[in-house]
C-alpha cells in the first residue's frame, strides 16, 4: 500500500507584516500579547482571510485605544490609530472617502461599549459599509483590569473588588443583541475562541463579514468572546474554561441577524475630491497675500520647522507668529502644537510648515530647520533633521555643541539678547528675527508692520519691545553668519 504523507506547512499569512518594525525593538518580539490572550488567534484568522480573499492591499484597519491598538504592529494593511471609542466614526470617514476599500474597526469592550458606546450604535444605525470585530474579554485589559460594560455579575475586577453587583453597577451590556435590533446592519454574530470548533466558527464569521464589506453589503459585526487570563487572574491554560464557566450563559453564541442575501448594495454619494467644487459649494473667497514674496532659497520654499524649548519660553507663540507671517506672504501654512507629558519640565514643541505647495501632514517629522531654545530640545530634535538643514539654537542656555555636522549651525544667544532688551519674554521674537534672516522668508521691516496684528490689543510699549527683539535676532544672524 502506498501511503502519502500529509505535509503541513505552517507559515504566516500574507495579511501579516513580515517584520514587526513599527516600534523600535518590537521586531525581536513575536507578539506583544500576554500568554493565553485571544487577540493573537483572532489576528491570525483575520490575516488568513485577508490573504485568501485577496484584499490585503484594499484593507484599512482602525486601531483604537486598548490592547487592540497593537493591530498596527502586525497587519500589512493601511492603518489609522484612533481616539478611544472613535473607531467607528473614523472608519465611516475612511470608508466613505474610499468606497472600494475594506475598512475594519477592531475594538475591545471598554473601547466599543463604554467610551465608544454611542459611536458604534450610530455607525451601525447608518449601515456604514464597515466590518467591526468586537473583542469581548469582559474587562479592561490594557489598563490593569477595571470593570467593562461586559463584565459579568459577580466578576471581581480592580474597580469591583467584591464582584460586579448589578444593583450598583448595572448588568453586562449585550452588544450583539442591541445592534441586531437596528434596521441597517446586515450581519451580526457572536462567536468564541474557547475551543477548536468555536474557533472554526469564528473563522467562518470573520470571512463572511469581510466578504460583506468587500461586496459593499453594509454593516457587519462579529463579537468574539476572547481570553484575557492576565486580568482574569487565571493561568493561561485555564482561559478557555473561564469562558465556558462564566461567559457563555450571559453571552449566548450564535447569529443574531443575517440579511446579507437580501441586502442592497451600500451606495453612498460620491465624495467630492476636487477642491474647486468644494470651494464653489462653500462660496470660498481666495484670500489675497498681503505681501510680495521674497527671493527665498529652494530649501525654505518648503519650510518644515520644529520650535522647541521649555514650557514658558514662548514656543507656541513663536510657531503661531511664523505661521501667521507665512500666510501674509501667501504661503500655505500649518501649525501643530505638541502638548505631551513633555510640558512638565522637559520640552514643549510645535511644528510649523510654510510651503509653496499643498501641505500633507502638519507634523514636521524631518524638519529642515529647528529652533532649539534649551538643551533637551537640541538633543531631541537635531536627530531628526534633514541633511543640509539649519539648526538655530539658544547659545545662552545651551553650552554643548550640536552633534550633527551635516547641517548648518547657528548659535545665537537668544535669551541673553532678550535680557539685554529688558524682558526675557521677548526671546521668542528674537528667534523669529533670527529665523527670518536664516530662511529669507520674511523682511524684518514687514514683520514690524505686522506686529500690531500679531499682538492685537497689546500696549504700544510691548509692541515696540517685540519689534526691537525681532530686529536684534535678524541683525545678529546677518552679522555673524554668512548666508
Ligand atoms: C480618552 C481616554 N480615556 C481613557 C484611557 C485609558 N484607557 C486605555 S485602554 C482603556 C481600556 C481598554 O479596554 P478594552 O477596550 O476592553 O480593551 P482591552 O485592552 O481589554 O483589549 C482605557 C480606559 C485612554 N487611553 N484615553
Amino acid at each position: 500500500m502506498i501511503s502519502m504523507a500529509r505535509k503541513t506547512v505552517l507559515r504566516e499569512p500574507d495579511g501579516f507584516l513580515k517584520v514587526y518594525k513599527h516600534k523600535p525593538g518590537a521586531e525581536k518580539n513575536r507578539t506583544h500579547y500576554c500568554p493565553g490572550c485571544g487577540h493573537g488567534i483572532l489576528h491570525k484568522l483575520i490575516a488568513e482571510a485577508l490573504e485568501d480573499l485577496d484584499i490585503v492591499d484594499d484593507t484599512i484597519m482602525m486601531s483604537p485605544v486598548g490592547c487592540s491598538v497593537f493591530v498596527y504592529y502586525y497587519f500589512d494593511t493601511g492603518h489609522f490609530q484612533v481616539a478611544h471609542g472613535r473607531a467607528p466614526a473614523v472608519a465611516t470617514a475612511v470608508s466613505r472617502a474610499n468606497p472600494d476599500s475594506v475598512v475594519i474597526s477592531y475594538q475591545g469592550d471598554g473601547d466599543l461599549a463604554a467610551i465608544g458606546g454611542n459611536n458604534i450604535l450610530q455607525a451601525a444605525n447608518r449601515g456604514e459599509n464597515i466590518v467591526v470585530f468586537f473583542v469581548n474579554n469582559a474587562i479592561y485589559g490594557m489598563t490593569g483590569g477595571q470593570m467593562a460594560p461586559t463584565t459579568l455579575p459577580g466578576q471581581k475586577t480592580t474597580t469591583t473588588p467584591y464582584g460586579r453587583d448589578p444593583k450598583t453597577d448595572g448588568y453586562p451590556i449585550k452588544v450583539s443583541e442591541l445592534i441586531s435590533q437596528l434596521t441597517a446592519p446586515v450581519y451580526v454574530t457572536r462567536t468564541s475562541l474557547h475551543d477548536a470548533a468555536n474557533t472554526r466558527k469564528t473563522r467562518a464569521a470573520v470571512r463572511k463579514a469581510l466578504q460583506n464589506t468587500r461586496d459593499k453589503k453594509g454593516f457587519s459585526f462579529v463579537e468574539v468572546l476572547c481570553m484575557c487570563p492576565t486580568q482574569w487572574k487565571t493561568k493561561p491554560i485555564d482561559g478557555p474554561q473561564w469562558i465556558i464557566d462564566n461567559m457563555l450563559d450571559v453571552f449566548p453564541l450564535g447569529v443574531y441577524k443575517d440579511i446579507t442575501e437580501d441586502a442592497p448594495l451600500t451606495v453612498r454619494p460620491t465624495p467630492v475630491h476636487d477642491s474647486d467644487s468644494v470651494k464653489k459649494a462653500l462660496d470660498y473667497k481666495e484670500s489675497k497675500a498681503e505681501l510680495t514674496r521674497l527671493d527665498v532659497p529652494e530649501l525654505f520654499r518648503k519650510t518644515s520647522l520644529r520650535v522647541s524649548g521649555f514650557g514658558g519660553q514662548g514656543i507656541m507663540s513663536t510657531g503661531i507668529a511664523l505661521a501667521h507671517l507665512g500666510m501674509e506672504y501667501g504661503y500655505n501654512v500649518s501649525w501643530l502644537p505638541s502638548y505631551g507629558p513633555e510640558m512638565r519640565g522637559g520640552t514643549a514643541n510645535c511644528s510649523v510648515k510654510i510651503q509653496d505647495g499643498s501641505i500633507g501632514a502638519s507634523e514636521a517629522t524631518e524638519p529642515n530647520i529647528i529652533i532649539a531654545m534649551n538643551q533637551p530640545s537640541l538633543e531631541k530634535f537635531e536627530k531628526i533633521m534633514q541633511t543640509g538643514g539649519a539648526l538655530l539654537y539658544n547659545s545662552t542656555l545651551i553650552d554643548i555643541e550640536p552633534s550633527r555636522d551635516d547641517v548648518k549651525v547657528y548659535p545665537v544667544p537668544i535669551t541673553g539678547m532678550a535680557d539685554e532688551l529688558g524682558d526675557t519674554r521677548v526671546q521668542s521674537m528674537v528667534s523669529v528675527g533670527a529665523f527670518a534672516a536664516i530662511t529669507g522668508l520674511f523682511d524684518p521691516a514687514e514683520i514690524n508692520r505686522l506686529m500690531p496684528g500679531l499682538f492685537a490689543g497689546k500696549p504700544e510699549k510691548v509692541i515696540k519691545m517685540n519689534e526691537k527683539a525681532i530686529m536684534a535676532g535678524y541683525n545678529y544672524v546677518k552679522e555673524h553668519f554668512s548666508s
